[in-house]
């Protein structure tokens, strides 16, 4: 916490590092009052005049500094507001550096700090500077020797990065471990855990005939749950192999799981950390959803290795080099282990949701920024989810063999570097011969670009014209932007299926085996493709696969997208042909109940969702997407800024559901009897399908029609997994009277009180029940024993649960909703400043909510005059206010 505006960092000023640090040896000596840290840096200084060395350091106390083993006298150095400035130093040395540290009393979960017994550390982005003086910076790379002692029986286990290389007890009740990893790495993966654990073992043996062990670390009480990321890690390891030709490269590979975490798990190198919800897993308390989260966080962990820590990034401005890539390496995994369309859709499905509305906020910012304040509020879904998007298109416009050629080359080129995006890019391009000069857009340009699309057909000409344009709104500090490269996937569906392409002027390919699917390049602001020997006016399919992270506008009309929605080649087209249905009659039915006008709900969408579900012979889980009408939120920022009225949305959207489930009833009861199972709980692709949509049907059900509550009353007291028993629990909650709900969840609790993820799945359900009585129910669970506002976890489960999934009440017209979150956000800035500003997200989209722009602003004004704003909550607060 500075008490001065914090100050803005730009790419523009990247320097390379003065100093090298080619070794870095860590002594540490844990304790319950201090900790104490004892580095020996190996420094080089690397460039040719004799500069002074500022080292980062951030919370330590300072307790002895000397160079080549000669204490420093207190002139030769001076501690600043940063770190540790050192005025003059030989050209090699070794500089040691001595500090007391108290991991205890870090609430901020970042650095050294405690969770429960245990010790841990998060160093990524900027955290290891709490630990020791340092160059914190992701392009000084060294090779890291690290010893520890702690107490004996409090912690038996010991562990750091690399391999073991030597463990003794001390003569007094304490031990000492070493450990070395031979791999020069970034000061941001170092990882370091001490604790009473127990773990699960199981070995790999890699393609080149290497065994490597691996190790699930947990406390005690979890050690029933780790087979299934066990599972999951040794099917990325030989995914990697077979897709990417990646390696993995130490004889250990090890896992912890940690209580208390800020996000979901950290990549480090050999000694993943991860939150205890992204890897614990057992029928009795997992979700289907939970299990498919751990397994694509275990493969996006370890896809790091290669995408992260072999080639790692020069600065932060870089970051999606590596967490886009690995989110589209991570996505492709779980696309190969399950179903690739349903995969797709839900990414779609929150990119559209989040993403798109984070490139239409005060925190829009370029897949490769250009400045920031605080970089742990740039872990961001642009950088992530749309940063794997851009490399999706590289990957379409490549083609499978040349991307995995660019891939090839990049990693043999950078290995052991710290690099750029603009190095993979031109790994891409010379892999490939393929110019993607203007496609690098897409990693200056904030913003989601707009795709309009307008056709006319000649049928004496038989032709088809597609008009393309492309613009992309305004973003802060970019005005104008240029054309970005789109690529266009696309079809054309006729009265018997999809017709064959000809693009007019182009030969007709005829090596190609599907000629009913054509990529088409838009490059320009205008641009007309024309498809000759058009039989009929046909329904064109487009963006098919969601080819590029646009909104596209063309105008369907109803049957249009009805046929696109039953025949469509193209899955995502299907899906997103539904969606787009329920948000035009959602849409009419809001303008009807705001005009006081009689409500019709135009019957074509529940005669097309019945369709669905006579069906068998599509995939549930597809048609359980399908039947998911667009999101609340989605509808507000549809709706445009000033615009959205979240009860006229929540009402037309329950209207339109009701009278689905009402239309539907029947078959909706056939399903939802005929998808039950008595076979063994497996989170297999098959099961969580036919759960899926089963619980899709009871959603609709108790939706519709009170006497159906029943149904889930009894789903959830004769649920034999945790996927079932809540979606019992939950339609009983968002549908039933309280004489309905209070009992069930009142034993809920009671039957799962020892399990602390269930206990947060309960919270979270609570503060999202659409009732009256949400405000007071939440505060009234802050004051739970079970609730801890140090808890990452239960503090996005219950305040998260009510900002972001409860619309009717966190927008109550009294702004008590708006009060509640600010004043958690008020006691978070001290605790946990990046879980404080993650928070505050929902109080960013005002300029969109009619009639409470000024109180959604108030609170953050309120937060904005606090003392002693950290610089994640400050960044994000005046930012939005601006
Ligand atoms: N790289 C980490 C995220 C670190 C967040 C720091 N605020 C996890 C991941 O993306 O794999
Ligand atoms: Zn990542």
């Amino acid at each position: 916490m500075r008490d001065a505006t914090p100050g803005t960092i730009y790419l523009e000023d990247y320097q390379a590092p003065p100093y090298l640090i080619n070794r870095t040896e860590l002594h540490f000596e844990l304790g319950e009052e201090d900790t104490i840290v004892t580095s020996r840096l190996h420094l080089l200084r690397a460039v040719a005049e004799d500069v002074p060395l500022q080292l980062h350091g951030q919370e330590l106390e300072l307790l002895q500094v000397s160079v080549d083993n000669e204490e420093l006298a207190e002139e030769a150095y001076q501690l600043t507001d940063d770190g540790l400035l050192i005025h003059q130093l030989p050209e090699q040395c070794v500089l040691s550096c001595k500090t007391r540290i108290r991991p205890q009393d870090n609430t901020s979960l970042e650095g050294l700090y405690k969770s429960h017994r245990m010790f841990c550390t998060q160093c990524e982005a900027e955290g290891f500077r709490k630990i020791t003086y340092y160059l914190d910076r992701p392009d000084v790379m060294s090779v890291f020797t690290v010893s520890i002692e702690a107490d004996a029986k409090r912690y038996p286990v010991l562990l750091s990065n690399g391999n073991l290389l030597e463990t003794k007890p001390l003569d007094n009740t304490r031990h000492w471990v070493q450990w070395h990893d031979p791999f020069p790495k970034p000061a941001y993966l170092f990882a370091l855990v001490a604790g009473d654990l127990e773990h699960i073992e199981d070995s790999f043996r890699t393609a080149g005939g290497r065994d490597v062990t691996l190790r699930i670390y947990v406390e005690p009480k979890d050690m029933g749950k780790c087979d299934y990321a066990m599972d999951a890690l040794k099917r990325s390891m030989r995914w990697d192999e077979e897709v990417f030709g990646r390696e993995y490269d130490l004889d250990i590979f090890n896992i912890v799981a940690v209580d208390d975490f800020n996000m979901g798990a950290m990549e480090n190198k050999s000694l993943n950390i991860f939150n205890s919800s992204c890897v614990l897993a057992h029928p009795d308390i997992t979700t289907d959803a939970g299990y498919q989260r751990i397994e694509a966080i275990v493969a996006h962990e370890y896809f790091h290795n290669w995408s992260g820590n072999r080639v790692t990034c020069r600065d932060w401005f870089q970051l999606s080099l590596k967490e886009g890539f690995t989110v589209f390496r991570d996505a492709e995994f779980s696309s190969d282990m399950g179903s690739r369309t349903v995969k797709r859709v839900e990414d779609v499905s929150m990119l559209r949701t989040a993403q798109f509305a984070e490139d239409a906020g005060p925190m829009a910012h370029p897949v490769r920024p250009e400045s920031y304040i605080e970089i742990n509020n740039f872990y961001t879904l642009t950088i992530y989810e749309k940063g794997a998007e851009v490399v999706r298109m590289i990957h379409t416009l490549l083609g499978e063999e040349n991307f995995r050629a660019g891939s090839d080359l990049y990693f043999s080129r950078h290995d052991g570097q710290a690099v750029t995006c603009e190095d993979f890019v031109r790994a891409m391009e010379d892999a490939s011969g393929m110019d993607l000069g203007q496609f690098r857009r897409w990693y200056s340009q904030a913003g989601t670009p707009i795709l309009s699309v307008t056709d006319s057909y000649d049928a004496e000409s038989n032709t088809y014209t597609l008009d393309v344009s492309q613009r992309c709104p305004a973003t802060p500090g970019q005005a104008q932007k240029q054309p970005f490269v789109i690529p266009l996937a696309m079809g054309l569906l006729g009265d018997a299926g999809n017709l064959p392409l000809t693009l007019a002027g182009q030969e007709t390919d005829h090596e190609t085996e599907d000629n009913t699917h054509k990529v088409l390049i838009v490059d320009q602001e205008r641009q007309q493709f024309v498809f000759d020997d058009v039989r009929e006016r046909p329904v064109p399919s487009l963006l098919r696969g969601f080819s590029a992270p646009v909104r596209l506008e063309y105008d369907y009309d109803r049957s249009a997208l009805c046929q696109l929605m039953s025949r469509d080649d193209d899955g995502f087209v299907r899906w997103d042909s539904a969606q787009a249905l329920a948000l035009q009659v959602i849409t009419e039915v809001q303008q009807q109940l705001s005009s006081g006008a009689a409500v019709v709900i135009d019957p074509l969408l529940s005669g097309a969702f019945v369709q669905l579900l006579e069906d068998t012979s599509l995939d549930p889980a597809m048609v359980a997407e399908m039947l998911a009408l667009p999101g609340e939120s989605y509808l507000a920022e549809q709706a445009g800024e000033g615009a959205a009225d979240v009860d006229l949305i929540h009402r037309a959207r329950a209207a339109v559901k009701q009278a689905i489930g009402e239309a539907a009833e029947q078959v909706l009861l056939a399903r939802y009897q005929a998808l039950s199972s008595v076979d063994a709980y497996q989170p297999s692709g098959d099961q969580i399908a036919r759960r899926a949509l089963r619980n899709s049907c009871l959603d609709y059900l108790a939706c519709a029609n009170g006497a159906h509550l029943g149904l889930a009353h009894a789903q959830f007291l004769s649920a034999g997994n945790m996927t079932d028993r809540l979606a019992g629990l939950r339609a009983l909650a968002f549908y039933g009277a309280a004489n309905d709900w209070a009992q069930p969840l009142a034993d809920f609790y009671q039957d799962w009180r020892h399990e602390t993820l269930v206990v947060n799945q309960w919270l979270q359900l609570q503060a999202a029940m659409p009732d009256g009585g949400a405000l007071d129910r939440v505060r009234g669970l802050m004051e739970h024993p079970d609730f801890d506002l140090r808890n990452p976890n239960k503090v996005r489960a219950l305040i998260g649960g009510f900002a972001g999934q409860n619309p009717v009440n966190f927008h109550r017209t009294d702004g008590e909703g708006y009060r509640l979150l600010a004043d958690v956000i008020a006691r978070l800035n001290s605790i946990n400043p990046q879980i404080a500003s993650r928070l505050l997200a929902p109080l960013t989209k005002w300029r969109y909510y009619a009639g409470r722009q000024d109180m959604m602003r108030g609170e953050l004004q309120r937060l904005a005059a606090l003392p002693e704003l950290s610089p994640d909550v400050y960044e994000v607060v005046t930012k939005s206010l601006q």
